[in-house]
């Protein structure tokens, strides 16, 4: 089994999405934090070493670094593929694509913490009203898309009654749209969702709760 170093924040969405497939493959793995709030994202020796973009996650595979959450997470179900991320046909894998590049492609860039700070910079305080409309604005379009989808094909799952990509890339974004006061009435199958994986143990090992950077309340 390959060496596993995971670069990782607590409650960074993009490396909990890797957490995630790596608890469902049952991959023990080495937790090294980066402190998005000291920028040690942004500071030798993580950004010249492990990830250029100066982001996490990376993760770290018998020496080779690898960056980008859902490449990672492919390279993972393409190395172990036991218990799989995609389902078996290819329409079946578009569509668990779409919904995990829905998450990670249309909602969270725009409501990371560098678009955050470059939003402050331009007069909208940070964790400010203006701010919690902004990332409320992202967050619940690309939740009105997923809902139907979601609601179409999942049993119990985003995708199905198994975890996919899918699910590692929207049980983060759920649980971080509480920060931008999200309102989840209008979702229910995406809430069905994360009450089914807030069960499953690869999941609650996952969890920005249980990660070792986490600070003591
Ligand atoms: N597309 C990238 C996004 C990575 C990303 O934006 N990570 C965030 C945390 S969720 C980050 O490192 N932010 C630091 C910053 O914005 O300075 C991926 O999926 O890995």
């Amino acid at each position: 089994m390959a060496d596993l170093l995971l670069h990782s924040y607590w409650r960074a969405t993009a490396p909990y999405r890797v957490r995630i497939g790596l608890c469902l493959k049952g991959l023990a793995f080495d937790y090294a934090p980066v402190n998005l709030l000291k920028n040690e994202q942004g500071a030798a020796p993580y950004r010249d070493s492990y990830n250029r973009q100066a982001l996490v996650p990376s993760l770290t595979a018998d020496g080779q670094v690898l960056t980008q959450s859902l490449a990672i997470l492919e390279w993972l179900d393409e190395t172990h593929p036991q218990p799989p991320l995609l389902p078996g046909s290819p329409r079946d894998r578009a569509i668990v694509r779409a919904m995990a590049e829905i998450v990670a492609c249309d909602i969270h860039p725009l409501n990371n913490l560098r678009v955050l700070k470059a939003l402050a910079e331009l007069g909208h305080a940070q964790g400010g009203e203006d701010q919690q409309a902004w990332g409320r604005r992202w967050i619940t379009d690309g939740f009105t898309a997923l809902e139907p989808m979601v609601a179409e094909h999942g049993r119990g799952f985003a995708f199905g009654d198994t975890p996919t990509l899918a699910d590692c890339a929207l049980i983060p974004q759920i649980w971080s749209s509480s920060r931008f006061a999200v309102d989840m009435g209008p979702f229910p199958a995406l809430a069905a969702v994360a009450a089914r994986a807030a069960d499953h143990p690869a999941f609650q090992a996952a969890h920005p709760d249980r990660q070792p950077d986490k600070p003591a309340a």
